[in-house]
């Protein structure tokens, strides 16, 4: 089935990208389409991935954060890709992810139209967490194998938060929230989403990226980010939001808007929403 086969293909490349990773921490002269540098592991990883991922019968299309246009490379499902999340943090030696969403429909769209959405995360290990069919799996990656270690569900009891963009630039709404929360959770917060989202769902709390008072929509790309870990935070019984409605709920005018981005707990995503 071809969502298998996607999900196989992007265990095989996880260990070939992470070997390549060290001769590729140089910044490019390139530009991505949201303005950012590219590292030349991001151009890289994008290659291997499309290129892969595009072979696999049942592919439609193959979009991805580091290419302007979405390509058809058949007829099928939409693969959106952020092939290196949080690469800023090559340069430090931090954790990284790889996100896929799988659409059964062209984009933009909403990610109710998500049949499944994975990360790898980069970690001390190299993880894969999965969710479809309404399941969360978290896997162990060896030799390009995905190896099933058990369900993924949010804990009941949160411990952790992570915020992202500088605090004076908040809406004060935000820094109010986060003042509450301070005093009930840890903060734990590394400039990788899927590593600090890998924390919620390890010990439960709340990830966001909010609106910035520079920047209203955020840093996030909804299809490429917030959608697909939205679909798999819910999935393992927690919640989304922009900040008025589940992340799944929105729909995408263009291929790579923004969003805020608070992904977590049900009550701690509901008290920020409820604020902002
Ligand atoms: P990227 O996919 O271009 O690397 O950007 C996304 C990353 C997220 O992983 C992370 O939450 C955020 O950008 C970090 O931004 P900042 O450096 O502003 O904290
Ligand atoms: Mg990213």
């Amino acid at each position: 089935m071809t969502v298998d086969e996607i999900l196989d293909a992007v265990a095989t490349a996880a260990p070939e990208i992470r070997s390549g990773l060290p001769g590729r921490r140089t910044k490019t002269d390139e530009q991505n389409v949201s303005g950012e540098r590219q590292l030349a592991a991001d151009v890289w990883a994008d290659e291997l991935l499309g290129e892969r991922i595009g072979a696999i019968d049942g592919v439609g299309h193959y979009a991805s954060e580091e290419r302007e246009d979405v390509e058809q490379v058949g007829e099928g499902h939409l693969v959106a890709v952020d092939p290196l999340d949080g690469s800023s943090n090559l340069l430090s030696n931090n954790p990284m992810g790889t996100i896929v969403g799988v659409y059964d429909d062209d984009i933009p769209t909403t990610g109710r139209s998500l049949v499944a959405a994975a990360y790898v995360l980069y970690g001390p290990i190299t993880t894969m967490v999965v969710a479809r069919d309404g399941a969360v799996t978290e896997y162990v990656v060896e030799d390009g194998k995905r190896r099933d270690v058990g369900a993924v569900s949010l804990p009941e009891d949160p411990t952790v938060y992570g915020f992202g963009g500088r605090v004076t630039d908040w809406p004060p709404a935000v820094e109010e929230y986060v003042t509450e929360i301070e005093a009930e959770l840890k903060l734990r917060y590394g400039g990788a989403m899927i590593a600090d989202v890998s924390q919620v769902l390890t010990y439960g709390g709340i990830f966001a990226y909010p609106m910035l008072q520079s920047r209203p929509s955020g840093k996030l790309r909804l299809l490429f980010e917030g959608a697909p870990i939205a679909f798999i935070v819910e999935t393992a019984g927690g919640s989304s939001s922009n900040g008025a409605m589940s992340l799944l709920d929105v729909e995408a005018t263009s291929v790579h808007q923004r969003t805020p981005v608070f992904v977590g707990n049900d009550d701690l995503v509901d008290r920020l929403e409820a604020r902002v």
